[in-house]
């Protein structure tokens, strides 16, 4: 238990702590091997990430966005590859990241497309995800799982899922936030409910959330929210959330993940590429923390102006817990200022990022990019305790590393 006295060693203690700590990832998009296509994985897959195709469409004019998400996966990463990485810099935090990515999974020739290609030409979905997980320092993630996706689904029903590290997350977002179009779905699946939601189909939506939050060993219920989210309300919205979701989440006891902020395709021709932002009222998340105060909820804000009132609320209550730096915000510039922020105001009892990565590769390049940030911030809060003479030990910076990269999650939800 040996305090450490000089800026050097803190530096040294705090980067070789952040550097070897195993993560919980708690949000991302990506899959165990049994789900078979859903899992996106390799350079082309990294190359065609929606937010690059959303840069490399400012930079052409040559094809509509229709025409650029359309193209074939191999024509239109080579495409991304001559306008991104051969006509100008990788720049931009998303272009630089397939940087990172390549050369953490061991690309030694970063210049060549074909020498990209090559170093994963062969690789099993096993070694991939093996080689993956041991380069981000990734100990398990947990997926976005959507019932009413066929092939997701059958992977479920057949009991297919076997890969301990990956947990699930039971998204509800078709459920919640567009009833009219989903009722006729789980009227297929045998539930018995009505378009028009009469009382009776609110326990039906209940059931089918619970039956497969418990088929998915689901650890949270989540939804993204457009920055318009109000509660209380009376909507189709506000009325599922309040008679079936919340219900369900009760007798489940797990957490509702409540991301919001998204304004959903600004351009829809460009699809997850043509998404935006905007500035949301949390009144509407005050409103349930408090009205609910035996629900866990987990909350992600998009907008940069909406981050300083969700730390401000996740002081208040208990029943909170913030985590990520989502999206449009997971910028190196805009990660520093959020992270130093949530460690001003609740200490360790958080969750600083998550990847939401789309493509196994992309945890490499998520998590490398985020360890120096956390480094950084780390280093001035303990340094302004070194200042006053409480001088940090290795123990100590190694439970507070652990907080704060899944264990703070764990306590939270219970596991
Ligand atoms: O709703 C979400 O979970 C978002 O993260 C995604 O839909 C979004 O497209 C994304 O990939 C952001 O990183
Ligand atoms: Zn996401």
């Amino acid at each position: 238990m040996s305090e450490i006295r000089t800026p050097a060693a803190l530096e040294a203690a705090v980067r070789a702590c952040v550097e070897g700590t195993a993560v919980l990832d708690i949000h991302t998009h990506i899959y165990e091997e049994a789900f078979g296509p859903l899992l996106l994985r390799g350079p082309e897959e990294l190359l065609i990430y929606h937010y690059l195709q959303a840069e490399t469409n400012r930079v052409i004019d040559d094809l509509t966005p229709q025409a650029l998400v359309a193209l074939p996966r191999e024509a239109a990463a080579r495409q991304v590859w001559r306008e991104l990485y051969e006509a100008r810099s990788p720049l931009s935090e998303a272009a630089r990241g397939v940087i990172t990515a390549l050369r953490r999974l061991g690309v030694s020739d970063i210049r060549s497309y074909e020498a990209i290609l090559a170093r994963f030409a062969g690789l099993s979905a096993a070694e991939h995800i093996d080689l993956v997980f041991r380069a981000a320092n990734v100990r398990a993630v947990i997926m976005t799982n959507d019932p009413l996706n066929p092939t997701e689904a059958g992977v479920w029903m057949a009991g297919q899922k076997r890969d301990r590290r990956f947990h699930a997350a039971l998204r509800i977002d078709p459920i919640l936030l567009d009833w009219r179009a989903t009722c006729e779905r789980l009227v297929a699946a045998g539930y018995a409910v009505d378009r028009d939601l009469t009382a009776a189909t609110y326990p039906q939506i209940a059931r089918f959330l619970t039956d497969w939050a418990r088929r998915m060993g689901a650890v949270y219920m989540a939804v993204s929210l457009p920055h318009t989210f109000t509660m209380p309300e009376d909507s189709p919205a506000a009325r599922i959330l309040t008679h079936a979701v919340l219900p369900a989440c009760r007798e489940l006891e797990i957490p509702l993940a409540m991301m919001v902020g998204v304004r959903r395709r600004v351009v829809p021709e460009l699809r997850d590429g043509g998404d935006g932002v905007g500035r949301a009222d949390l009144s509407a998340v005050a409103y349930l923390c408090r009205e609910y105060p035996g629900q866990k909820f987990l909350l992600t804000v998009l907008s940069r102006e909406n981050q300083h009132e969700a730390v401000v609320l996740a002081r208040k209550f208990r029943n909170l817990h913030l985590f990520g730096c989502w999206w449009f915000t997971n910028n190196p510039s805009i990660v520093e200022e959020i992270t130093r922020e949530r460690l001003e105001m609740l200490g360790t009892s958080f969750t600083p990022q998550h990847s939401d990565a789309r493509v196994l590769d992309q945890l490499a390049y998520k998590w490398a990019h985020f360890r120096p940030i956390l480094v950084k911030a780390l280093c001035e809060k303990y340094g302004y305790l070194m200042d006053e003479g409480w001088y940090p030990t290795e123990e100590e910076i190694e439970r507070d590393v652990r907080l704060l990269l899944g264990g703070e999650f764990e306590r939270f939800v219970g596991r």
